[in-house]
C-alpha cells in the first residue's frame, strides 16, 4: 500500500477509535472532557500510531482491531505533551496543528488537567486492552515499555534537560541526549510495544528498537529544519520559534545541509536495521525517508 493511503487509513482508524474512548459526558466535569477530545481529535499526523500498526503489519498481525485501542492510548500520551509542551510555563504557544492551543481555549488551569486525564487513562486503557491470542505478560510489558519511553527514561526527562539547559550552548552529544528521550523515545516506544504485542523474538525487538532509534533522530532534526525553513501555515504553528527562544537545534550546530546529511546518515542507520526483513519491510523503509524529508 501506498504510504499516503496508509497514514490516511490508520488516521481515520485512530481518530474513531479516540472518538470513542473520550465521549463528552454529562457530568461535572464535561469541560475536562471537552478539552481533551479538543486536543486528541482532529488532527496530527498519528505518526507513533501508524508506526505501532506498520510493526504489527510487518510482523504479520492478520486483523488489528483488538491492538487499536493501544495504538490510540499511545496517541494519547503523545497529545497531553503536546498540551503541556505549549503551556506558558513551557512554550508558551499559541497555535498547536493550526488550532489555539488548548490553554488558550480552556485556560490554563484545564489544559494542565486536560495533560494530567489524557496521560492516566492512557495507562487505564493500555492494561485494561484484551487481544485474541496475546498474553497478560505481553500487555503488561508493553505497557511498561511505554511507562518508561513517556516518563522518566524518556520524554519527561528530555524536556526537563532541555528546559534545564535553556540558554546554555550545547554540543552536538548533549543535544542527542536531549531529543533522544524527549522525542525519541515515544517514537521508539510504539514500535517496540507493537513488536512485543505481536510476539516478535528478541533480535526483532533490537533491531526494530535501532530502527525507532533513528528514525526519531531523523524526525527532530526534520523538525528543526521545518522551524527555520517550514510554511508556518503547513505545520500548523508559527515557524521561526527555536531562533526567537535561543534554542540549540541541528541546524544551529550544523547548518541546514549539514543537519539534513545527519538525518540522511539516521535514515541509513535504520533502513540498515531492518535487513532481517525482505519486501515486506518495505513501509517502514518508507516511513524512514518521510520522517526526514515531510513538509509537517
Ligand atoms: C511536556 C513532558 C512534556 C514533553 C513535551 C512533545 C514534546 C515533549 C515537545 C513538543 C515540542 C516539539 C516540537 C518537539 C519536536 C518533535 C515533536 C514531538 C513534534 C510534534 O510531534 P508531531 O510532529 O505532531 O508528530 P503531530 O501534531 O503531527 O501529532
Amino acid at each position: 500500500m501506498e504510504i499516503t493511503t496508509y497514514f490516511a487509513s490508520v488516521q481515520q482508524e485512530i481518530e474513531e477509535t479516540l472518538a470513542r474512548l473520550l465521549p463528552v459526558k454529562n457530568v461535572p466535569e464535561a469541560r475536562l472532557y471537552e478539552a481533551m477530545s479538543y486536543s486528541s481529535l482532529g488532527g496530527g499526523k498519528r505518526l507513533r500510531p501508524v508506526l505501532f500498526c506498520a510493526v504489527l503489519d510487518l510482523l504479520g498481525v492478520q486483523e488489528k482491531k483488538a491492538f487499536l485501542p493501544f495504538a490510540a492510548a499511545i496517541e494519547m500520551i503523545h497529545c497531553y505533551s503536546l498540551i503541556h509542551d505549549d503551556l506558558p510555563a513551557m512554550d508558551n504557544d499559541d497555535y498547536r496543528r493550526g488550532r489555539l492551543t488548548n490553554h488558550k481555549v480552556y485556560g490554563e488551569a484545564m489544559a494542565i488537567l486536560a495533560g494530567d486525564g489524557l496521560l492516566t487513562y492512557a495507562f487505564q486503557v493500555m492494561l485494561g486492552i484484551r487481544i485474541p491470542g496475546v498474553g497478560a505478560e505481553q500487555v503488561l510489558t508493553a505497557t511498561k515499555q511505554m511507562a518508561d519511553c513517556a516518563g522518566l527514561c524518556g520524554m519527561v526527562a528530555g524536556q526537563a534537560v532541555d528546559i534545564l539547559n535553556e540558554g546554555t550552548p550545547l554540543t552536538l552529544e548533549e543535544l542527542r541526549y536531549i531529543h533522544r528521550k524527549k522525542t525519541g523515545a515515544m517514537i521508539k516506544g510504539a514500535i517496540v510495544s507493537a513488536a512485543i504485542l505481536a510476539g516478535a523474538t528478541k533480535e526483532e525487538q533490537e533491531a526494530l528498537a535501532i530502527y525507532g532509534e533513528q528514525i526519531g533522530l531523523a524526525f527532530q532534526i526534520a523538525d528543526d529544519i521545518l522551524d527555520v525553513i517550514g510554511d508556518s501555515k503547513e505545520i500548523g504553528k508559527k515557524a521561526g520559534s527555536d531562533d526567537k527562544n535561543g534554542k540549540v537545534t541541528y541546524p544551529s550546530l550544523l547548518g541546514i545541509e549539514g543537519a539534513y546529511a545527519y538525518g540522511e546518515e539516521a535514515i541509513s542507520a535504520a533502513v540498515g536495521a531492518l535487513h532481517l526483513w525482505g519486501e515486506e519491510a518495505d513501509l517502514l523503509r518508507e516511513i524512514a525517508y518521510f520522517c526526514l524529508q515531510r513538509k509537517k
